[in-house]
């Protein structure tokens, strides 16, 4: 019992032991963590200018607002900071809590427009305000802060000395592991400032002109937006750098990665991927397994010679099926024959007239003809001749084939006979010519 317990404490020693040395907030690629940011809204009175769309800058800036928060409530928790707060120079406030699916909370918060004077700028007053904001500093969420400004750090009485206090606010921010993300409304911004903020938040655009004093200037560093239209697209940009999301599937093959997004603490759906699909035979890797048209013998459509040129044989093609195999037909080959006696090499062997039994029993194969062998008294009982009676073969000196057996004899007499009709028909004609004379 004793070795027991003992062995029961050690054990729990050691669970405890291993747990104290995972730190709390580590966190790997797998982990979910959707992203929060405040939105701080300038609330000034410059806000009731009329802007592009013909209604009030207020109200363009709060329907941008609303169609960010209704696209990305799932992916990011949004809270929002309006400024001042609740009126001329007061710092911003936090009116809305960041959480998941605010966009309407937000709204409500927003109906009331700035009054039409009396709302001034304090811009770096509300991002120190943002600064003591607790629930911006949980460590293992990405954070995030998110300022639209239509004007100048501005407090009446106006001091030039308050100029760049944001950049000030800003960085300090930033130190803080909090990136702050500047949006410039309409061109009476103060552009300089705008550009050394970005910066100072760790936002500004790679290679961007931080010295640009132009709200048209390409290459500020800060977001600048001129209308409804143009500050949606920049809100919509920010919102997918700042949400949590990462790579999925695979680069290997003719796949391509998509992106899943953290939504609501859980992975979506991997989108934009190009997924793994059957393999064929067709040159590539389709099912993204590292390896090129595995169980193919070869590419679809592919030719290659078959057969041989040798002799009489010609190369023919074969070509590759759809399931990457060559096809068995060798088409417009010449395929090899058997060896004849022709002075041609018909079974493309390489060797002309080769082989056995190319002539009958008694002949051979001589430049590409039979003829007899050399012994003139052989003969051999299967010939034509034989079966038809005629007698023994021609001896094979002759080259010929005649006739045999007392023909010859008949012949000669015949030919005598011939002679002497034609010897006397001259002489009767040499007689009448005689007479004649
Ligand atoms: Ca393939
Ligand atoms: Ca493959
Ligand atoms: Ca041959
Ligand atoms: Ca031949």
């Amino acid at each position: 019992m004793q070795k027991r317990g003992f062995f029961f404490i050690f054990s729990l020693a050691m669970v405890f032991g291993v747990c104290s040395l995972i730190p709390l907030n580590a966190h790997g690629e797998d982990d979910c963590y959707t992203s929060q940011g405040l939105i701080i809204l300038d609330k000034s009175s410059s806000m009731t200018n009329i802007g592009a769309s013909g209604d009030s800058l207020w109200e363009e800036a709060v329907a941008a607002i609303d169609f960010m928060t209704v696209n990305f409530e799932n992916a990011i928790d949004f809270g929002l900071m309006v400024f001042p707060y609740p009126n001329e120079c007061s710092p911003g406030q936090v009116v809305v809590d960041m959480a998941p699916n605010n966009s309407s909370t937000i709204q409500a918060e927003l109906q009331d427009p700035p009054p039409e004077s009396g709302n001034w700028t304090p811009m770096a007053q509300s991002i120190e305000a943002a600064a003591d904001y607790q629930p911006l500093h949980v460590s293992h969420r990405p954070s995030f802060v998110l300022l639209i400004t239509d004007g100048w750090q501005y407090c009446s009485p106006y001091d030039a000395a308050t100029r760049f206090l944001p950049v000030g606010a800003v960085e300090d921010l930033y130190a803080m592991g909090i990136p702050v993300y500047i949006v410039g409304f309409t061109q009476s911004v103060d552009v300089l400032t705008l550009n050394r903020m970005a910066d100072g938040g760790g936002t500004a655009h790679v290679g961007c002109d931080i010295d640009s004093e132009d709200p048209n200037n390409p290459e500020n560093c800060y977001f600048q937006a001129n209308d409804y239209a143009g500050l949606t697209a920049v809100l919509e940009q920010i919102a997918l750098e700042v949400v949590h999301d990462r790579p999925c599937g695979t680069n290997e093959g003719e796949c391509q990665e998509g992106v899943q997004t953290c939504r609501n603490g859980v992975w979506s759906d991997c989108v934009d991927e190009v997924g793994p699909t059957e393999e064929i035979c067709d040159g590539l890797d389709n099912n993204c397994n590292g390896i090129t048209d595995e169980g193919c013998d070869c590419i679809e459509g592919e030719t290659r010679p078959c057969g041989t040129n040798e002799g009489e044989c010609m190369e023919g093609v074969q070509v590759c099926d759809q399931d990457g195999v060559w096809s068995e037909n060798c088409e417009g080959a010449i395929e090899p024959v058997e060896e004849i006696c022709d002075g041609l090499d018909n079974n493309c062997n390489g060797l002309i007239d080769d082989g056995e039994n190319l002539c009958d029993p008694g002949w051979e194969c001589i430049n590409g003809e039979c003829v007899p062998t050399g012994d003139p008294n052989e003969d051999v009982d299967d010939d034509e001749e034989d079966e038809l009676g005629y007698g023994a073969d021609a001896p094979a000196s002759c080259g010929c084939r005649t006739l045999s057996g007392g023909t010859t004899p008949a012949l000669h007499l015949l030919a005598l006979l011939g002679l002497l009709g034609l010897v006397s028909l001259f002489r009767r004609r040499d007689k009448r010519s005689g007479r004649l004379s």
